[in-house]
């Protein structure tokens, strides 16, 4: 059994160029990381990657993580800039006993040291869009629009499970701000025993409940869909009780025969899945737990 899932609609060309590998019996890590690298390069996408958009010093900050369902080992960068593939150098950090987590300078000289290709992140769209975005925050609007984080879980026929997530964070975020996307539990986490479940929206929330890493743990007597739904609502609830406001979260999962899941607390988050049983399917699924086919 082989299997594939990715948050946003902007995932849909790597999860096919995944998916595709997958069928031919590559490595999970491969599948997910080409899935992710087709989105970070595109720079139509503004939330991800080449065309992120800047934070508010004005430059594109990325943060990217992989991790191995099999050994549970992690690779994460944060803060960095300039590079194409933040995924890549995540993957690359999964090998070490010690140092898996880099951030910021330290993160880039590694990347540059071990030869991870550097490019100019900021496309002249995005930085348009902060000029006038600058202007607009004077004035009183949130600064925290345009985010949407590439999450992709995968299963090969190895039975072997991975996960991955590469995101430029929340638009106009604090210099150094780090989102849920790097932060192993909170934006993503793989047990292959059980499965994997990663996460998108509002970093600091999805954070405070630890909640790749719950839906995980609920997939031990749960289904994926059943799982994320219990898992984003309890959050959501939680965080209304205690503060009066629940930030955007949203998460996909699958576990280990394959099957996915799909949950939120917004009106529309959309996911593309790609599996051994059911093939290619571009979805969307609302509050309510209610799954749509987009097309
Ligand atoms: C963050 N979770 O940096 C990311 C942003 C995101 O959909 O996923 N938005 O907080």
């Amino acid at each position: 059994m082989w299997g594939i899932i990715g948050t946003w609609e902007m995932v849909e060309e790597g999860i096919i160029q995944g998916g595709q590998l997958l069928k031919n019996n590559a490595h999970v890590f491969d599948a997910i990381e080409l899935c992710v690298k087709n989105v970070e390069e595109n720079e139509a996408f503004t939330s991800v990657g080449l065309g992120g958009l800047p934070n508010e010093a004005g430059y594109v900050q990325l943060d990217a993580a992989f991790m191995d369902g099999k050994t549970l080992s992690i690779g994460a960068v944060a803060g960095i800039r300039d590079f194409l593939y933040p995924v890549s150098i995540a993957r690359s950090l999964m090998d070490g006993k010690f140092n898996n987590f880099l951030v910021g300078k330290g993160a880039e000289k590694y990347a540059m040291d071990k030869g991870f290709r550097t490019y100019p992140m900021l496309t002249e769209a995005a930085k348009e869009k902060w000029e006038r975005h600058k202007d607009q925050v004077k004035n009183g609007l949130s600064p925290y629009i345009g985010h949407d984080t590439v999450c992709v879980v995968g299963l090969d026929l190895e039975s072997n499970m991975a996960c991955c997530t590469s995101t430029s964070g929340l638009f106009y975020k604090k210099e150094g701000r780090v989102g849920d996307s790097p932060i192993p539990g909170a934006g993503y986490y793989v047990d292959e025993n059980l499965g994997g479940a990663a996460a998108t929206g509002l970093g600091e929330d999805i954070m405070k409940g630890s909640l790749s890493y719950e839906i995980v743990r609920l997939m031990e007597h749960l289904s994926p869909q059943e799982a994320c739904r219990q898992g984003v609502d309890k959050l959501n609830q939680l965080l209304l009780d205690k503060r009066g406001f629940a930030g955007d979260i949203s998460v996909v999962a699958m576990n280990k025969e394959g099957d996915y899941g799909a949950a939120t607390n917004i009106d529309h988050f959309p996911f593309v899945v790609m599996t051994e049983k059911e093939g290619l399917k571009c979805l969307c699924v609302n509050q309510k737990g209610e799954i749509k086919c987009l097309k």
